[in-house]
């Protein structure tokens, strides 16, 4: 079993209710058990236009690879109707695979640590409340990169 950590984002369509509802659809994947959840933040898009989004990570056990993750995840964001019509563009429903384990994967498809996520405060700040301690491989501490990402607008939505 590998402890993965995915990051989910949206800003099209009810952002809201579509973060909630992804978090249940991840705890029932195939493979994966043991789902935490961070709490739902408000920010302002990055590199991207739009709505702001409404940001969340989660940590769960997976029998998975990797890759076949990616895939479960990629599902998902079709099902909840994700469309690409260039980078970055908003959308209903972004899944992305931020740390598995302690590994280091580069390939066409998927690379991880997810690259920008060092520089992002809407994973930073949901990843370290759920674990404060995270190691980001080839990196170091999550904990410690939040500083750098003090100015970007982000707060934690209410629970209601
Ligand atoms: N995702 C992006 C680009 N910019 N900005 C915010 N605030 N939240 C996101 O999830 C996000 C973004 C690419 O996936
Ligand atoms: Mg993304
Ligand atoms: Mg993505």
């Amino acid at each position: 079993m590998t402890l993965a950590t995915i990051g989910i984002g949206a800003n099209l369509g009810n952002a809201r209710d579509t973060v909630r509802q992804a978090i249940k659809r991840l705890a029932t994947m195939d493979g994966c058990s043991n789902v935490i959840a961070s709490s739902l933040f408000s920010s302002a898009p990055i590199d991207s236009s739009g709505d702001d989004y409404v940001n969340a990570v989660v940590q769960l056990q997976t029998s998975l690879d990797a890759q076949t993750l990616l895939s479960s995840l990629q599902e998902i964001e079709l099902a909840f109707g994700r469309e690409r019509p260039y980078r970055n563009a908003p959308r209903t429903l972004d899944l992305d695979v931020l740390l598995f384990g302690d590994e280091e994967i580069s390939t066409a498809t998927l690379i991880v640590p997810h690259p920008r996520m060092v520089e992002r405060a809407f994973v930073l700040l949901p990843l370290v409340q759920i674990a404060p301690d995270i190691n980001i491989p080839g990196v170091g501490k999550a904990d410690a990169l939040i500083a750098n990402v003090n100015d970007q607008v982000i707060f934690e939505l209410p629970e209601t």
